[in-house]
């Protein structure tokens, strides 16, 4: 079937915090149709495509009026009659179209749009699965291991406490359903934790608990405990991650640590941080310093590389050229890769490629804000990425991406799910 582009139209949808956002839909010859909704961040990367709003005062300057016209204005001319099955030209011509470095012209969320809608079209033109479509080239797939949020903190609970994700991987689960039963466990027993203790005070962001605690450490306590009280070994079954999104609460190489009334430097925060892996059973940390501090990351990874993820987000910003100069100073050793951040999809798995090229791992990772588009688990079905990252067990936006993966499961076959093979992950264990 072709896979002309007949069409490129921008609607304005919203997202889950109730903000606007940039849906595209491409569509094909004979009613075929794709469909994507761009995501947004709150702890951005200063690399980051740039998220193109309206300003003024509707919607708190939130507005994507401008990002949609160029949708339904430039870039419908501009894709009009290429092949929705060249995903890498049709996204050069958008870069091309854009032409600036951070794609601010027409917009970082309507360019990741169209791009993820065209992909779409083009799998639901051959009759496949996304996951499938961008698969073609292998020939064995499995599910990504979960990292899902049990509390929000940082930019996405009012500060409340400054490390932004207490998470969980379920590292002992012998299926990605199973991974998510233990999840579900786990964030059940934290809730009834925080009931007891008086600390209950609704969700975050991404559908973690509001961690309404004292300090950074007393949330790591309580998900231990909460992981316990879910009947789990913590470490064994079921390991912590963090993002400390360091980028947030510093500068400079100087961080201020609102929950625990300190500030420390770049070795302050590093000690920290080498204490909790020694007494909490932590095997992956996203943006441990500040996108500014490379040094301090690299000392960091020099120091836990070998036995835990050092995972850059806002250091990176999934781009190829970060990633290849972050590996050369040896600063990390796993990359977030989030679609938007880049602004296409053929830049988001250059970063994957770079990546791996590098020796990294990687994770498909969703925003803060996010919507019921499911295309991050079919990329990372499709790109065979073993680690997603979506928030927490809460809230739709969070459960549709848990819930596709169960679908894509049932397809592959394999009893729940095959997750990665165990000994990949966690890393030195
Ligand atoms: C991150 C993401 C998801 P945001 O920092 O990794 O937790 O947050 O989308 O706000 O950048
Ligand atoms: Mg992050």
């Amino acid at each position: 079937m072709s896979s002309e582009i007949i069409a490129v139209k921008g609607r304005r949808v919203w997202d889950s915090r109730g903000r606007p956002t940039v849906e595209a839909e491409v569509q094909l010859p004979e009613g075929v149709i794709g469909r994507a909704i761009a995501p947004a961040g709150a702890s951005t990367g200063s690399a980051e495509a740039f998220d193109k709003r309206d300003g003024g005062s509707a919607f708190g300057g939130f507005g994507v009026n401008e990002a949609v016209g160029a949708v339904n204005g430039e870039i419908n001319g501009a894709l009009r009659g290429l092949d929705a099955a060249d995903q890498a030209g049709v996204d050069e011509t958008l870069i091309q179209l854009d032409g600036t470095a951070n794609k601010s012209r027409l917009g970082g969320n309507a360019l990741v749009a169209t791009s993820m809608a065209i992909a779409h079209a083009a799998a639901n033109s051959e009759n496949l699965p996304l996951w499938r479509y961008l698969g073609k080239d292998s020939d064995e797939f499995f599910l990504p291991m979960p990292e899902i949020q049990i509390f929000g903190g940082g930019a996405h609970a009012g500060r409340r406490v400054d490390v932004q994700d207490f998470m969980i991987i379920a590292v002992g689960a012998k299926s990605y359903e199973q991974a998510l039963e233990w999840t579900a466990e786990v964030y059940r027993a934290a809730g009834e934790l925080m009931k007891k203790a008086g600390h209950m005070q609704g969700v975050a962001d991404e559908g973690g608990y509001w961690p309404a605690f004292e300090s950074n450490e007393q949330a790591l306590d309580f998900l231990v405990r909460a992981i316990e009280d879910a009947g789990f070994t913590p470490g064994d079954d079921v390991a912590i991650s963090l993002d400390i999104a360091a980028t947030d609460f510093g500068s400079g190489g100087r961080y201020r640590l609102a929950a625990d009334e300190k500030d420390v430097d770049s070795d302050g925060l590093c000690e920290m941080l080498l204490g909790w892996i020694e007494r909490y059973p932590i095997i992956s940390i996203e943006d441990p310093v500040g996108e500014d501090d490379p040094d301090a990351m690299a000392k960091f990874t020099a120091a836990v590389g070998d036995k835990v993820e050092i995972v850059a987000d806002d250091f990176i910003c999934t781009a190829a050229d970060r990633i290849k100069s972050a590996a050369s100073m040896n600063a990390c050793n796993t990359a977030l890769i989030k679609p938007n951040q880049a602004g296409t999809l053929t830049e988001s798995k250059a970063a994957l490629d770079a990546a791996r090229d590098v020796g990294w791992e990687s994770i498909v990772s969703a925003r803060s804000g996010e919507t019921e588009d499911v295309t991050i688990v079919h990329l990372a079905v499709g790109w065979c990425v073993k680690q997603l990252k979506v928030g927490s067990f809460a809230r739709s936006e969070r459960m549709a991406k848990w819930n596709e993966g169960l679908r894509i499961s049932e397809v592959l076959g394999g009893d729940g799910g095959k997750l990665p093979a165990r000994a990949t992950f966690p890393w030195g264990r």
